[in-house]
């Protein structure tokens, strides 16, 4: 059954249900290890085959009726560097199934927790957002999703579909407080910088990553099929919703498309 959590998420390997565990401490602290010298942590097979089939045709079924984000932002601190270009699909929360496994991973209770754990963050709640807390991106031959820096650290992504060609999730590690800030910002625009890395996650990788602190980008799309990534967010305070200004940048609308009632669950536990 792929509402059962243990046909989604490979608990064998990651035995994250109970965080008390010797192994589960062990994962979390390798985890806050690695994020704090690499700005990352990947946990790479944690969605199960099956589970990761269903959340490819999900998404696939959804493209189709993605919102095409296209804009100019800068994404760096003010002063810096340029604007960067934005082109993808985004799909939202409320336009997955209400069984839609990329959901119930989401709502599962075990991976706020193992998260909240990991990044040291406490109190810890998933959006609430109906639209923007559990979101997938799209990116096709032509989109990227150009340099920047987040707006807060510890994004938690999970990679549904690696592209055919280009795509690649670069990053210039833990650079946000150097001093030489801004001119390492002109030479990686320029793809000079000896600083960037990618990271080569495959399909059903988790990933936690600390945006705000290193410098990022998703490279152009080459070649199909698209790049498809799921996307999670959480907050500190329970309830947290994004500003309209929010939803109609990246989704198109203000409302969600399906009214959230007591067949389509919240994110919020
Ligand atoms: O798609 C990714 O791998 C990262 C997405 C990202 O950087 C963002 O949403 O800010
Ligand atoms: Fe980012």
């Amino acid at each position: 059954m792929l509402t059962d959590i243990a046909g989604i998420v490979d608990l064998d390997r990651y035995p994250i249900s109970s965080l008390e565990a010797p192994d589960a401490e062990e994962l979390v602290r390798v985890a806050r290890e690695r994020l704090a010298e690499d700005g990352v942590f990947t946990l790479p097979g944690f969605i199960r085959p099956a589970a990761l089939a269903a959340m490819q045709r999900e998404a696939d079924r959804l493209c189709p009726h993605a919102f095409r984000r296209l804009d100019h932002r800068s994404g760096f601190p003010p002063g810096m560097g340029e604007v960067t270009r934005v082109s993808l699909g985004c799909i939202g929360y409320d336009q997955m199934e209400l069984e839609s496994p990329m959901g119930r991973l989401f709502r599962w209770e075990g991976l706020t927790r193992f998260v909240s754990e990991v990044l040291e963050r406490r109190p810890f709640h998933r959006s609430a957002d109906p639209i923007a807390s559990c979101m997938v991106t799209d990116l096709a031959p032509g989109d990227e999703l150009g340099w920047h820096f987040d707006a807060n650290d510890g994004i938690v992504t999970l990679m549904l579909r690696s592209p055919g060609a280009g795509g690649a999730f670069e990053y210039a590690p833990n650079v946000r407080r150097r001093h030489d800030l801004r001119s390492l910002i002109d030479e990686v625009l320029a793809d000079t910088c000896e600083e960037v890395v990618e990271l080569g996650a495959r399909p059903g990788t988790l990933t936690l990553f600390n945006g705000f602190q290193s410098l990022h980008r998703v490279a152009p799309v080459e070649s199909a099929p698209s790049r498809l990534m799921l996307i999670f967010s959480y907050d500190s305070a329970p309830g947290q919703v994004f500003s309209d200004e929010v939803r109609l940048r990246f989704f198109g609308r203000r409302e969600p498309v399906a009214v959230p009632d007591e067949d389509r669950p919240l994110p919020v536990s």
